[in-house]
């Protein structure tokens, strides 16, 4: 396993083999146009992808969120399903305990979200298990449409789901910061959601936070996502959009294609396309 490295303030991609699947990345996290420091943080490891925004006073949210991602970075990818979710339960409990010993000066706990997804095994094929705590997304763009996959832990999407608010309402309401779950932030103990969803080969999963979402709407996500040939220029695109808008948060996003690992004969444009790239090669093998 490689070790576990926060991309912060950087750009970095690569390709990760899997069993079967060949995962091509790019993370990007960057500070944006207002905030003065920098509190998300990205992680990706063969088969874990990972982001977290954090929060708090002084520099309590930039160690929030690379607590969070450093503690789950522990989680073994490639598992079955089951295990690794068990995995994952326990490592959030530890991250919260980790957030909770952070020193903050103020009265703001140090707190942070996470989501993102890692490569499983369910039912003998490829598998993502998503988590979610808190505002940040995963959502996955595929056949042409993007779809969120995770649903907001946020004042606003309560209000959306009450029916007084619509998503694009919510996206510029000024209760939009307002999160109801988090890791740390004086919350008891984790409440994660957990998804699992089949890996197909042409899928693309795009992980953000909130300052990718507080600035573009949904169709226009989906439109870089379309227009972009690699992981590399959808990343770029997308907060290459979020700076030009303003970028009034920091904005991380990590974008993950999914290719099969050995090329067909029907595919080789899309084998090609990809060669050049900076590459990472790694490959997780069952330990079973
Ligand atoms: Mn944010």
């Amino acid at each position: 396993m490689d070790a576990a490295t926060i991309v912060r303030d950087a750009s970095v991609s690569g390709t990760h083999i899997v069993g079967e699947l060949r995962l091509e990345w790019s993370a990007a996290c960057n500070v944006g146009r207002v905030r003065e420091t920098n509190e998300d943080a990205a992680l990706a490891l063969p088969g874990m992808y990972l982001i977290a925004d954090g929060m708090g006073g002084h520099d309590s949210g930039e160690l929030a969120s690379e607590a969070a991602l450093l503690t789950l970075s522990a989680a073994t990818s490639a598992g079955e399903l089951n295990a690794t979710k068990l995995q994952l339960d326990d490592l959030l409990v530890a991250a919260q305990r980790r957030i909770g010993e952070i020193d903050t000066e103020t009265d703001r706990r140090a707190g942070t979200t996470a989501t993102g997804a890692v490569l499983v095994t369910y039912e003998q094929s490829p598998h993502w298990l998503v988590l979610n705590i808190g505002d940040s997304r995963t959502y996955r763009y595929q056949n042409g449409s993007l779809q969120q996959l995770t649903t907001d832990h946020s004042q606003v999407q309560e209000f959306i789901d009450a029916g007084f608010l619509t998503p694009e309402q919510a996206r510029t309401d000024p209760r939009r910061n307002v999160i109801t779950r988090a890791l740390g932030a004086g919350m008891v103990d984790p409440v994660p959601d957990f998804f699992n969803t089949p890996a197909f080969p042409g899928d693309v999963l795009l992980l953000c936070t909130d300052g990718l979402t507080g600035e573009l709407p949904d169709e226009e996500i989906g439109d870089i996502l379309a227009n972009a040939s690699t992981s590399d220029e959808a990343a770029e695109r997308l907060v290459d959009a979020a700076l030009a808008l303003g970028a009034h948060d920091n904005v991380t996003v990590i974008v993950v294609t999914v290719h099969e690992s050995v090329p067909t004969l029907t595919m080789p444009a899309l084998d090609g396309a990809a060669e050049g790239m900076s590459t990472d090669e790694a490959t997780v093998s069952d330990p079973n």
